[in-house]
């Protein structure tokens, strides 16, 4: 019976054991394994993000020999101090030992000073001013991210003659620290882009500091983390890090008024669509729409458009669209000739002349078929494509557009390099 009893616990144990070890390694290999999974918070990919790693792990390491010490200790007990059939001794009483009580009540304080010590210093860490970062605001709004750059450093991010404002994709060089500054334009959001450093609110009527940089070139995604509303599961955010001379071309096109499109062209055909069909009254193309107009009694200038819909001035320079959850066109291959880059953009041939739909690194990956949406299906039905409350003025409404000018309309969105 004895015998019995024992080899029943030891194949207890084995199984426990055994199912232990499954979990561990399925957990350690999915925390180390990055690979698609652009959203754990534990492969730091810039210096801030590190700064993070530097404190969970060794917390991590701290509380793992903990969990191992006490969870021995009572596996330990509980096996050496069992009920025995033939022994009805009660084990030694520890009750009222000053130096086991004093131990380990000041072990704990002291693991959790250093635990303290180490936090608030990597607070102070991520809080610091950097006297030479480049400045950006970030400001969340129903359902995407509108970002102003202040180029002049002057502290003033509305100025539309010295700072550039874009949507959807926040561009940044490599290696260099940016700062932002969060805020919301409706509700709270919360800006995250796990790889490059924690989360920050964007809260409106207030700006919050916070600072990213990425070690190199690359995309690195993110989500909304505070609840917004509707669409708040589709709001993503994406940040592109460029070479520094990309990036430098990057900067002096995104400061171009939008292109013309060609006399007599399907695209300046979409031109009027947008200018007749309400878009010009949500969207900004900087050059097309931009004209200010004086209020009749203050004398105030300002534009005829709302602000609550994204910049489209360089729409084609993006990859994504409506909080990044869509892609504009297939992803540019890399080093790709301009002839290839037109090709792809035209949908011809794709497996020769774009990049690899696979590929994380590259803009607009359609990987996800999910996310693979022709700009086509936004302006049939945008409404079907991401849940808005239109009729609520939140999102972009169902303009009711013939097919013709859907097509005009995206031939020009696509001209706007
Ligand atoms: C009532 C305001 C409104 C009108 C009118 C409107 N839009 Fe929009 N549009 C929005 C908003 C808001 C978004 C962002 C929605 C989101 O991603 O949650 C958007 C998103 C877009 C996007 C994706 C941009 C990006 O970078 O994410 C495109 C392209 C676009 N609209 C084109 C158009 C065109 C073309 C028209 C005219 C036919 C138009 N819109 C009319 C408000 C409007
Ligand atoms: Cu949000």
């Amino acid at each position: 019976m004895k015998g019995k009893h024992r080899l029943r616990s030891l194949f207890g144990g084995f199984v426990v054991l055994v199912i232990t070890a499954l979990v561990v390694s399925q957990v350690w290999a999915s925390i180390f394994d990055n690979d698609g999974k652009p959203l754990t918070t534990l492969s730091p990919r810039g210096q801030y993000a590190q700064t993070i790693q530097n404190l969970v792990s060794p917390v991590f390491i701290i509380a793992g020999v903990i969990l191992v010490l006490v969870m021995g200790a009572v596996l330990y007990i509980a096996f050496r101090f069992r009920e025995r059939p033939d022994e009805d001794e009660i084990p030694a009483q520890l009750h009222g030992n000053t130096v086991l009580e004093i131990g380990w009540t000041l072990a704990p304080a002291a693991i959790l000073l250093v635990v303290a010590v180490l936090t608030v210093a990597t607070i102070a860490d991520l809080e610091a001013r950097e006297p030479d970062a480049m400045k950006v605001q970030v400001e969340g709004q129903q359902w995407w991210w509108a970002f102003r750059y202040d180029l002049n450093d002057d502290g003033v991010y509305d100025d539309p003659e010295n700072d550039l404002i874009t949507a959807t994709e926040l561009v940044i060089p490599e290696d260099t620290v940016v700062e932002i500054y969060t805020t919301g334009n409706d509700v709270i959001h919360s800006y995250w882009i796990p790889e490059l450093n924690g989360k920050k609110d964007a809260v409106p009527g207030m700006r919050n500091f916070w600072k990213i940089q990425a070690d190199e070139p690359g995309v690195y995604r993110g989500q909304c983390t505070e609840f917004c509303g509707l669409s708040h599961a589709n709001m993503r955010m994406l940040v592109r890090a460029l070479p520094r001379a990309e990036y430098n071309a990057w900067l002096a096109n995104q400061l171009e008024p939008a292109v013309e499109p060609e006399e007599g062209s399907l695209a300046a055909e979409g031109k009027d669509v947008y200018l007749n069909q309400l878009c010009s009254s949500c969207h900004l193309i900087r050059g097309v729409n931009d004209e200010k107009v004086a209020d009749p009694e203050s004398g105030v200038e300002s534009l005829l458009v709302s602000g609550i819909a994204p910049d489209l001035t360089h729409f084609s320079s993006r990859g994504t669209f409506a909080g990044s959850i869509f892609n504009s066109h297939y992803p540019d291959k890399p080093g790709a000739t301009p002839e290839e880059v037109a090709a792809c953009r035209a949908g011809e041939n794709v497996a020769q002349n774009c990049g690899d739909p696979e590929d994380e690194a590259l803009p607009g990956n359609p990987a996800n078929p999910a996310y693979n949406v022709d700009l086509e299906d936004w302006l049939r039905d945008p409404t079907v494509m991401k849940p808005m409350a239109a009729d609520d003025g939140r999102g972009m409404p169902n303009l009711g557009l013939g097919e013709d000018q859907i097509d005009a309309l995206v031939a020009y969105l696509n001209s706007l390099k």
